[in-house]
Formats: structure tokens, C-alpha cells, sequence
């Protein structure tokens, strides 16, 4: 029923993606000219071990455990004849930006050195696990969801798996089998993953297995060895430019795109500085302002001589968070959300 494969089964072209062993991360400049979504082809794709081929035939979503009165089992197509929902949501590798408390901060954190590109935004369809949960009889004691993969297991941990509250599971989260209008693809969690809107990647399983109910609370090593203590994502920023991307300057004001993002909610501003942080200018928020997805930016630029110069860009969000412009180490190295300093030379044109 399963095939493990290597790593990633998608082509990785150099100009879209930055290989990390197992890991793809997308570069920024791949975005640039792009609509809402991140395009299949250059969504990043983070995998513990190595994309699985799942047969849809024979696949089978188990809910279990004590938190439930009636055990289901539920097909693909069944899944597929179920009423859906349809979500446009970031989904974040908790370690993206992970390179810059080395690079920017000087204090280097061990594992993958993610620049920005580990988080991509989807339009996500499928069935809410919360519609599942009920079909499946869940009792009010029912207290962590343990939703677990069919990849191969990672070193000695057995299957990636991560509790998830019940509260959170009956809220917002989506058993989807669709990304942006194709059944999803086998390195983002062929035949279904869950789609955790807000919070950490790891939260979001793919190749769905089996879940399990449980009416006490549960831990796997991806909640106490991995990720321990996070759930939603800060607000963090990126301009949709290579690193030390050449910008030729012939009269008239570059424009620079740009996109925002965070697991508590909208964006309400974006700044800009292109003098090292002395002072800063309102970019221009345009498109949806989407819980749990990101916005997009503009902002025009007139840099009066060549040279070379540091990009920064620094969102708020709905709950007051803004970037700050330095942040503590992180013992894992997750949310670096401190504002990137991201070089550029201009030249003329
Ligand atoms: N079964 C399984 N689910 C998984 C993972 C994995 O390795 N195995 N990686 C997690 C992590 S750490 C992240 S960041 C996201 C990445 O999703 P993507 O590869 O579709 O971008 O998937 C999560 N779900
Ligand atoms: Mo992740």
C-alpha cells in the first residue's frame, strides 16, 4: 500500500528552490510576478524521511481511540463525496528563517538553515476534521486528536505524529485532498493531510494514516523532543527579490513586492527602510487581507545613487505584534520573525 521513496518526488529547479537534504525551501524571487498562491511547483516542501506513493484504493482514514463512540474508517472517495470546504492558508516550517540568528544575529542555531522560503500559502480543499470527529461519535471527554503519517518513520520515533487540542480540532482544521485546484500532490501529503490554519507546519500531517481521540492529554516526540511549546506563527515579512538581487535604476521609482504574514491574524501595516532601520515609509497593502494567509505589498523606491544597499521589512498584525528588530535565541532555532536585512545592489540602468 505504501512505496517509500527518496526525499522529494517534484522537480527542484535551482531558480525556484534551495535544497536542504530532504528539505526544499523556495526562493523568494519565485513569488515575484505570482498571483495570491504559491504555485504548486515551488511550494516548499519539508519531509522527516521521504515522500511516500499511497494507493487511493486501498487507503483508509482510521478515527480511534477513547475519545470516540463509533470508530470509522473512511475511503478516499468517500472523503471526496463528503460536503467540503475550501480555505486559503499559509502552511510555515516552524524553523523557517532559522539561518538568520546566525547570519543577522551572530548566534548560529543547529538543523536546517531555512532562509525565508519555508512557508508557502495554498488554497486548500477538503473535509473539516471537525465533520470526521462527528461522524465518528466524539464524546465530550475527548481531549487530544493524534493524527499520524504514513511516511516511513523517522530515526527511532515511529511515524510522525503530533497531538493536537480538541478544541483546536473541532475549530478550524481541514482533512484536505485538493491544493489550488489539483488533487494534492504526493510530496504535500497524497491521498490527505491536515491543514492546521495558524499554527506551526509540523501541526499540519501529511499522508494522513490514522487519527487517534484520546480523553487524556497525549504527547509524541514531535510535541517534548521536536517543537516542543509552539503552536501559532509571529508575524514575519519578505520582498519578493533574490539575495543580493541587482536592481537597475534609470529614472524612474522601482517598484518592490512584497509579502506579510501571521498564525494570529491580519495584517494591519507594513514599513519599509531602506537606510538600515533610521527611517521607515508605509508600503502599500493590496489584495485580500486573509486570516491565517498573507498579505501582499508594494512599496517605490528611488535609491539616488548606486551602491549598495540593506532592504527591511516589518510588518504588525491585528493583535499589535510588529517584528522587532532583534530577537532571543530560540533554543531550536524556531520563529525567527526578527525584521531580515536583505542586501541589494543598485546599479544603473
Ligand atoms: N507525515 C508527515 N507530515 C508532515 C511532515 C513529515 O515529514 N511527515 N513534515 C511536517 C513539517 S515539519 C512541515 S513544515 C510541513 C511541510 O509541508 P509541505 O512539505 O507540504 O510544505 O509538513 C508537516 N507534516
Ligand atoms: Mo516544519
Amino acid at each position: 500500500m505504501r512505496i517509500a521513496t527518496a526525499a522529494i518526488l517534484k522537480p527542484l529547479p535551482a531558480h525556484l528552490f534551495r535544497v536542504h537534504g530532504e528539505n526544499a525551501e523556495m526562493r523568494w524571487e519565485a513569488m515575484s510576478g505570482q498571483g495570491y498562491h504559491t504555485p504548486i511547483d515551488r511550494f516548499f516542501v519539508r519531509n522527516h524521511t521521504g515522500t511516500p506513493l499511497i494507493d487511493p484504493a486501498t487507503w483508509r482514514l482510521r478515527l480511534h481511540g477513547p475519545g470516540l463512540r463509533c470508530p470509522r474508517a473512511f475511503g478516499y472517495d468517500e472523503l471526496r463525496a463528503m460536503p467540503s470546504r475550501t480555505y486559503d492558508v499559509a502552511i510555515e516550517c516552524a524553523g523557517n528563517g532559522r539561518r538568520f540568528y546566525g547570519s543577522q544575529q551572530h548566534d548560529a542555531v543547529p538543523g536546517t538553515q531555512w532562509g525565508l522560503g519555508g512557508i508557502g500559502v495554498a488554497r486548500w480543499r477538503g473535509v473539516p476534521l471537525r465533520h470526521l470527529l462527528k461522524e465518528a461519535g466524539v464524546r465530550p471527554e475527548a481531549v487530544d486528536v493524534l493524527p499520524s503519517g504514513l511516511d516511513a518513520p523517522f530515526e527511532d520515533y515511529g511515524h510522525v505524529r503530533r497531538p493536537l487540542p480538541i478544541a483546536k480540532a473541532m475549530d478550524d482544521v481541514l482533512v484536505a485532498y485538493e491544493m489550488n485546484g489539483e488533487p494534492l500532490p504526493p510530496d504535500h501529503g497524497f491521498p490527505a493531510r491536515l491543514v492546521v490554519p495558524g499554527w506551526v507546519g509540523i501541526a499540519s500531517i501529511k499522508w494522513l494514516g490514522d487519527i487517534e481521540v484520546s480523553t487524556s492529554t497525549v504527547t509524541s516526540p514531535w510535541n517534548t523532543v521536536f517543537y516542543p511549546d509552539v503552536t501559532t506563527q509571529p508575524v514575519k515579512s519578505a520582498f519578493e527579490l533574490p539575495w543580493n538581487a541587482r536592481l537597475a535604476i534609470s529614472g524612474v521609482p522601482l517598484v518592490l513586492h512584497g509579502r506579510s504574514w501571521s498564525g494570529q491574524g491580519r495584517i494591519t501595516r507594513v514599513e519599509v527602510s531602506f537606510d538600515g532601520g533610521d527611517t521607515w515609509r508605509a508600503a502599500e497593502l493590496h489584495g485580500s487581507h486573509l486570516v491565517s494567509a498573507w498579505s501582499q505589498w508594494h512599496v517605490t523606491w528611488a535609491p539616488r545613487r548606486p551602491g549598495r544597499y540593506v532592504l527591511m521589512a516589518r510588518a504588525t498584525d491585528e493583535t499589535g505584534a510588529t517584528q522587532p528588530l532583534v530577537i532571543p535565541r530560540h533554543p531550536f532555532g524556531y520563529h525567527f520573525n526578527a525584521v531580515v536585512q536583505h542586501p541589494v545592489e543598485v546599479v544603473l540602468g
